[in-house]
């Protein structure tokens, strides 16, 4: 009898374990489910914010795009149409056309260099391609500005803290891109600190005092005739002070006397040297477009007295002349920065060249 009992409840204790055993497992098997459901339930939470996101920046590159096509309309005209112009009168590819074509070229701005080295590669391209048909020659000529354009376009990365001298002669629209850069930095969440470094004018200082109110960012000045570079000893002291992340500096435009552009030039960079090591100089050489070729040859004078880091090409909006954006592109060998699209604080966009020809040519 003992040993039966004995038995019994020992039988009785494996079920129970054998129970047990089995709930465990269940129980385990829940939770690996649910942890699995979980992760599979981030995964696609995360998926889904990448997939917003994708949308979002692509919807932000059409945006670009149409903002670009909009400034762009004229110069397109002028250069696409005046190349299909040019097609529609021949009826073989042959040396006549390669000369009305580079005519062209030299017509919508884009200089006679810059135009001769397109052409070049088109003869080139028409003979390894052994291009018969007139209507390819089209799609070739965007083809070799495009690649043009993209050649070593490496992206502006701001880092705080940063020191802006925006230089030009007068009326390219210094002042107005300052108001524009300055608004466009805060947006992206920068500090930004302005100095009146155009002390020429009393009006320069007051137009710059406007921007600074629009824009809500403080701006640093002195009277009209103040030595320009103790505004800018002022300013850099004050931007370290307060560690502002870009201060962005105003100067007067006056290249008809190099040698004293050159001289205060070299003060104003000995000052930000001297009272800001640390900080970042980058000198944007404002051009305006409207201008032609003559910005390109303000541009070849200005890069003899300062470091250019950078251009900055105002007033692409409503002029035929934009085809200067590849001729500055291709002789200047100094990255375009920004492009001015507008005379309003929002109308100044990155220069970015994929969306330059995209725009020009799609
Ligand atoms: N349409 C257009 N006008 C501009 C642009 N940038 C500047 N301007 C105008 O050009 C003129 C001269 O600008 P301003 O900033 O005073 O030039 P600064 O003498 O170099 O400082 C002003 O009437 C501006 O409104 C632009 O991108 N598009
Ligand atoms: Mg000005």
């Amino acid at each position: 009898m003992g040993f039966l009992k004995k038995l019994k409840k020992e039988n009785e204790k494996q079920v129970i374990d054998i129970k047990k055993q089995e709930q465990e497992k269940i129980e385990r098997e829940e939770q690996e489910k649910s942890e699995q459901e979980k992760m599979e339930q981030e995964k696609s939470e995360q998926e889904k914010i990448e997939c917003e996101e994708q949308e979002k920046s692509e919807q932000e590159t059409v945006n670009i795009i149409s903002r670009f096509k909009k400034g762009l309309g004229e110069t397109k005209n002028n250069l696409i149409g005046g190349i299909e112009n040019i097609l529609k009168t021949f009826k073989t590819v042959d040396e006549d056309l390669f000369e009305e074509l580079e005519e062209t070229l030299i017509m919508a701005d884009l200089g006679v260099n810059t135009s001769l080295k397109i052409i070049e590669q088109l003869r080139k391209r028409v003979k390894k391609e052994k291009v018969i048909e007139v209507k390819e020659v089209k799609g070739l000529i965007i083809e070799i500005i495009s690649e043009m354009l993209q050649k070593d376009s490496e992206k502006l990365e701001i880092k705080p803290p940063t020191i802006i001298l925006v230089i030009g002669v007068n009326g390219v629209g210094k002042t107005t891109s300052i108001g524009k850069l300055a608004y466009k930095y805060k947006e992206e969440g920068f500090s930004v600190m302005l100095g009146a470094g155009d002390t020429f004018r009393a009006a320069a200082i007051e137009q710059l005092q406007i921007w600074a109110d629009r824009v809500d960012v403080p701006l640093i000045k002195h009277k009209e005739n103040a030595d320009a570079s103790a505004v800018v000893f002022d300013a850099v002291r004050s931007a370290k002070a307060k560690k502002t992340d870009i201060l962005i500096i105003d100067t007067a435009g006056r290249l008809h006397n190099k040698k004293n552009l050159m001289e205060e030039l070299k003060k104003i960079n000995k000052v930000i040297v001297r009272e800001y090591e640390k900080a970042k100089l980058e000198v944007f050489l404002v051009l305006d477009s409207t201008t032609g070729q003559n910005a390109v040859e303000q541009a070849k004078q200005f890069k003899e007295v300062a470091n250019i880091t950078g251009l900055m090409l105002t007033k692409l909006d409503g002029t035929a002349k934009g085809g200067i954006t590849i001729a500055i592109k291709e002789e200047l060998n100094i990255p375009v920065r920004y492009v001015g699209l507008g005379e309003k604080l929002g109308d100044l966009e990155e220069f970015d060249s994929d969306v330059f020809s995209k725009a020009l040519f799609e």
